[in-house]
C-alpha cells in the first residue's frame, strides 16, 4: 500500500493505493519463483516496492489457465456481445479509478501526472471501450462462388496469446495489447516491464471486478530472458505481440519461428523525421515539434527525433526553438505545471548520455542541455543539437531521450530522401501550408503514420505501426482485429452435385 498523501507533498492524487505483488494466474494471486523485483521510482531512485518474479514454469501455469478458460468461459463459449460488454466496464473501472492509476503511473515512470491523467490513463480506457464496441462487429463475409454452392468466412479467435510490453506506456501498452485480443476472444498472457510492473498489477484487480472469468487474463511478473522468452517460445502459444527494442524483437521472432511457428506483431523503435517547410506557421511548428520529441522525456518509439528545417527559416527556427524548449518545466511529475519528468531507469540514463557524448565528440553543436538535471533521481536536461549529419551517431541511431536533432535542407526532394534514409519507418510529420507538399510529401514518407501539421497523436481509432524496422503489423483501429483472429473459409456443396 502506498499512501500519495503521506509520501508525496505534491500529489495530486492523496489517497493509497493498494497493488498486489504477486502473479496473477487463473483469477488468483500466486505466488512467483520466491525470488523478487525491486520497482525503483525513477524521481529518486528509490525502492518503492518488489515484486515477485515469474520464471518459465510460471507461464506454464499461466497457458494452462488461459487454454481452460478459451475452452470453458470465453472463445467461443461467450457470446461476442457479452465480450464487449465486459471490456466497456474495464474501460469504466479505468475511468473510476483514474486519478489513483495516473498517480500510480507517474511513481513508477516518471511521467508528469498531468499527462498521465489526461492522456495515458484517459486513452487506455478509450482504447478498451473502443475494442469492447468492436467485439460483436468484426464479421467473416458472405462470397458468391455461383449456383450451386456459397461460401462464408468467420472471423474466429486464435486461443492463447502472449503479448510481452515496455516501460514507456505501461498501461497504453497494457490496453493496445489486451483490448483487441480479448475483444476478439482470445486468453491472454502477458508480461508488463519489470522497470515498470504496477499499474498492470492494479488492473488484474479491476480485471476481477468487471468480471471477467478467471483465467482469461493472466499477468506474469518477470525478466525478458526467462519470462518473456518463455512467452516467445511457448509451443501452446499460437501469437505473441511485442512492444521493445528491435534487438529483443528480433530474438522474440525467431524464438516464435523455431518453436511452433506463432504469429508475430512487433512494434519497435524509430528515428523519425518532423520536416519544416518555409512556408509554414512557424510558432506553431516549434511548439509541435518540441512537443513531438519531448513528450514522455523523448521515450516514445514514434518521436520526432529528427527535425529537418527548410534553410529560409532554419535560424529563425532555431532561435524560437530554444526559447520554447527553455519554457518546458523538467522537474518532480507530480507537480501540476511540469512536462518532463526522469527517464525510467539508470540504465537509459547512462544510454543517452553516452549518446550526448558522441554527438560532443562528433563535432556536433550542443544549442541547449546535455547535462544532468538536478541532483537525484534520473533526470536529463531537454537537449539540442544543431549541424548534424546523418554520418554522426546522433543523426541516425534510435536515442530515446529528451535530445533532438537539427538538419538544414534546401529542397523539398532532398528532405524526402533524407527523412527516408533510415532503416526505421514509424512516424513523420511535416509542416506547411500548401495542401499539395504536404500530400507529395504524405504518398512518398516510408513511414507508418504522417502527422500534417501536429505530432504525437495516438488514438484508439487509427492503425499505428511501423514500414522496414520498425516494426511487423499495426495496433490500434479495425487493422489490429487481424492480428488476433483466423480467418476460415467454409464452403458448401448447396445442391449435393457430384464432383
Ligand atoms: O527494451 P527491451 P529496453 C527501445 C529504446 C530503448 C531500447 C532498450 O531504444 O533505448 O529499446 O530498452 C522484454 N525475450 N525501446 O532494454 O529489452 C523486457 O522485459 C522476450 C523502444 O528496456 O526490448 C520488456 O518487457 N522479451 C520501445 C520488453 O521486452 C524480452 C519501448 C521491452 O524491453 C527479452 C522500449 C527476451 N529475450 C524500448 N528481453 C518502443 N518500441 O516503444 C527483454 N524482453
Amino acid at each position: 500500500t502506498y499512501d500519495f498523501g503521506q509520501s508525496h507533498a505534491n500529489a495530486a492524487y492523496k489517497g493509497k493505493t493498494t497493488v498486489n505483488t504477486k502473479l496473477f494466474i487463473n483469477g488468483e494471486w500466486v505466488e512467483g519463483s520466491g525470488k523478487t523485483i525491486d520497482v525503483i521510482n525513477p524521481t529518486n531512485g528509490k525502492k518503492i516496492t518488489e515484486i515477485q518474479e515469474g520464471t518459465a514454469a510460471d507461464v506454464d501455469k499461466a497457458v494452462d489457465a488461459a487454454e481452460k478458460a478459451y475452452k470453458t468461459s470465453w472463445g467461443e463459449r461467450v457470446s461476442p456481445a457479452e465480450r464487449g460488454k465486459l471490456l466497456i466496464k474495464l474501460a469504466e473501472l479505468i475511468e473510476a479509478n483514474a486519478d489513483e492509476l495516473s498517480a500510480l503511473e507517474t511513481l513508477d515512470n516518471g511521467k508528469a501526472y498531468s499527462i498521465a491523467r489526461g492522456f495515458d490513463i484517459m486513452e487506455a480506457a478509450h482504447v478498451l471501450r473502443y475494442y469492447g464496441g468492436w467485439a460483436d462487429k468484426d464479421h467473416g463475409k458472405n462470397i458468391n462462388i455461383g449456383p450451386g454452392k456459397m461460401a462464408f468466412t468467420r472471423h474466429e479467435p486464435i486461443g492463447v496469446v502472449g503479448q510481452i510490453i515496455p516501460w514507456n506506456f505501461p498501461m497504453l501498452m497494457f490496453s493496445w495489447k489486451i483490448g483487441p485480443a480479448l475483444a476478439t476472444g482470445n486468453v491472454v498472457v502477458l508480461k508488463p516491464s519489470e522497470f515498470t510492473p504496477l499499474t498492470a498489477l492494479r488492473m488484474c484487480d479491476l480485471i476481477k471486478e468487471a468480471g471477467f472469468p478467471p483465467g482469461v487474463v493472466n499477468i506474469i511478473n518477470g525478466y525478458g530472458p526467462t519470462v518473456g522468452a518463455a512467452i516467445s517460445e511457448h509451443p501452446r502459444i499460437r501469437k505473441v505481440a511485442f512492444t521493445g527494442s528491435g534487438a529483443v524483437g528480433r530474438q522474440v521472432m525467431k524464438a516464435a519461428a523455431s518453436s511452433n511457428l506463432k504469429a508475430v506483431t512487433l512494434e519497435l523503435g524509430g528515428k523519425s523525421p518532423n520536416i519544416i517547410f518555409d512556408d509554414c506557421d512557424l510558432d506553431n511548428a516549434v511548439k509541435w515539434a518540441a512537443f513531438g520529441i519531448f513528450l514522455n522525456h523523448g521515450q516514445a518509439c514514434c518521436a520526432g527525433s529528427r527535425v529537418f528545417v527548410q534553410e529560409g527559416i532554419y535560424d529563425e527556427f532555431q532561435k524560437k526553438f530554444l526559447e520554447h524548449v527553455k519554457t518546458l518545466k523538467v522537474g518532480d511529475p507530480f507537480e501540476a505545471d511540469t512536462f518532463q519528468g526522469p527517464q525510467i531507469s539508470q540504465i537509459q540514463y547512462d544510454r543517452i548520455m553516452g549518446h550526448i557524448q558522441s554527438g560532443k565528440d562528433d563535432g556536433a553543436d550542443l544549442l541547449l542541455g546535455g547535462e544532468r538535471f538536478g541532483h537525484e533521481g534520473y533526470f536529463i536536461q531537454p537537449t539540442v543539437f544543431g549541424s548534424v549529419k546523418k554520418e554522426m551517431k546522433i543523426g541516425h541511431e534510435e536515442i530515446f531521450g529528451p535530445v533532438v536533432v537539427l538538419l538544414k535542407f534546401k529542397t523539398t526532394e532532398e528532405a524526402i530522401e533524407a527523412a527516408n534514409d533510415t532503416e526505421y519507418g514509424l512516424a513523420s510529420a511535416v509542416f506547411t501550408k500548401d495542401i499539395s507538399k504536404a500530400l507529395n510529401v504524405a504518398s512518398r514518407i516510408e513511414a507508418g503514420t504522417l502527422h500534417v501539421k501536429r505530432y504525437n497523436f495516438l488514438t484508439a481509432e487509427v492503425a499505428f505501426g511501423g514500414h522496414k524496422q520498425s516494426g511487423i503489423g499495426r495496433e490500434l483501429g479495425d487493422e489490429a482485429l487481424k492480428n488476433y483472429t483466423e480467418s476460415k473459409s467454409v464452403i458448401i456443396n448447396l445442391d449435393g452435385s457430384a464432383p
